[in-house]
């Protein structure tokens, strides 16, 4: 029972069904956004799953399909970034600056884990325009519309015990009640990047996901805190996270509307909980040491490359989500923590993302 790895879509990879509509890992052909895509076959039988470490607890078991409870009104004055979009419907974006921040965790972080340091101080080089909100489900949809497009991969789902995976959650249907105005879940790989080619055409800018460094870097905001908030705030003042496990109440059981809680100093909203985020590039145990090391050479601070040799060198691109979603306690919640995927082959219901714009 652990959020780190989902065996079983790894190895069903690995089966004949992987040719009946799974993604192959090694073999990533671009998402048809023209037509719509075959419905893909569940898995014949479940797979057995490998010791995991020690889950991160505790969790928040999925809610009923139930509207959402009352909003609490957060009183104190919200900053207003100065947002720009490519199309009144198009994501919001807000430009972050260009400096320096401490990335990863100290040693004495609650909840850290190994994969998370040496912390490193990083610099950003050029402002980075990033989603001031998640792409919502409102979003996605109209893209869905749009395109013409039919997510065809399972969803994950966690109970609080253990994944499953099934073709009765999707996109529309995570499990829980959402508007419009929620973030879109159930969102694997193929989606997400036929959404983007979708909006990089529309645009005409070039639209993709930040790789591990850029988020947290936006994410932070300047800061070297555990999570966003100022000393003494409360976590449900900043995100919608699995409140019960915090001593406090945010008033969200699963996923919240964008923007409903407070922003960090970026301008951006729910880097924490919510949805959790996919992040571009491969997992890297060593990601953080191998920064290390380059800026100790004079090398700098850019892994070019460095992402795409993990995927091209081992047999499976382990993916990550950051932020903690709705479902995640203490731990998980975390600016500094890593969430690791075996594939990406399906989504699940606690993670979304977020959209940067490459410059001209
Ligand atoms: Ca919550």
């Amino acid at each position: 029972m652990t959020l780190r790895a989902l065996p079983l879509v790894a190895l069903m990879l690995c089966s004949p069904v992987a040719d009946a509509g799974f993604e192959k890992r090694e073999a990533t052909p671009p998402p048809n956004v023209e037509a719509p895509r075959a419905p893909a076959r569940p898995p014949k039988e479940a797979a057995p799953r490998k010791p995991r470490p020690a889950p991160r607890a505790p969790i928040a078991a999925p809610p009923a399909e139930t509207a959402p409870e009352p909003v609490k009104s957060v009183s104190a004055p919200v900053p207003v970034p100065e947002v720009v979009r490519d199309c009144a419907d198009c994501p919001e974006l807000v430009i972050v600056p260009a400096g320096e921040v401490a990335l990863g965790s100290p040693d004495g972080e609650a909840g850290r884990r190994g994969d998370e340091g040496p912390q490193i101080r990083w610099q950003l080089q050029k402002p980075l325009t990033i989603g001031r909100f998640e792409i919502t489900r409102g979003q996605f949809a109209a893209f869905t519309r749009a395109a013409n497009y039919v997510p065809a991969l399972p969803c994950g789902e966690f109970d609080g015990k253990a994944w499953s995976y099934g073709l009765t959650r999707r996109w529309s249907s995570p499990g829980f009640h959402q508007e419009d105005t929620h973030p879109v879940v159930c969102v694997s790989n193929s989606d997400i990047t036929a959404y983007l080619t979708w909006l990089s055409a529309k645009t005409g800018r070039k639209y993709r996901l930040p790789n591990e460094l850029e988020w947290e870097y936006a994410a932070r905001a300047g800061r070297a805190d555990v999570r966003p908030g100022r000393s003494g705030a409360t976590p449900c003042a900043y995100a919608n996270i699995a409140d019960a496990a915090f001593q406090c109440s945010d008033h969200f059981a699963a996923t919240s509307p964008v923007g409903q809680f407070r922003p960090n100093d970026f301008g951006l909203h729910d880097v924490i909980g919510n949805a959790a985020e996919w992040v571009d590039g491969c997992y890297s145990e060593t990601l953080f040491e191998t920064l290390r090391k380059k800026q100790a050479t004079g090398g700098g601070n850019v892994l070019d490359g460095f992402f795409d040799s993990l995927a091209s060198g081992v047999g499976l691109c382990r993916k990550v989500a950051r932020g903690g979603s709705w479902q995640s306690g203490p731990d998980e919640a975390r600016l500094a923590a890593r969430e690791i995927f075996d594939t990406f082959s399906g989504g699940n219901n606690r993670t979304g993302f977020r959209v940067v714009r490459e410059a001209p």
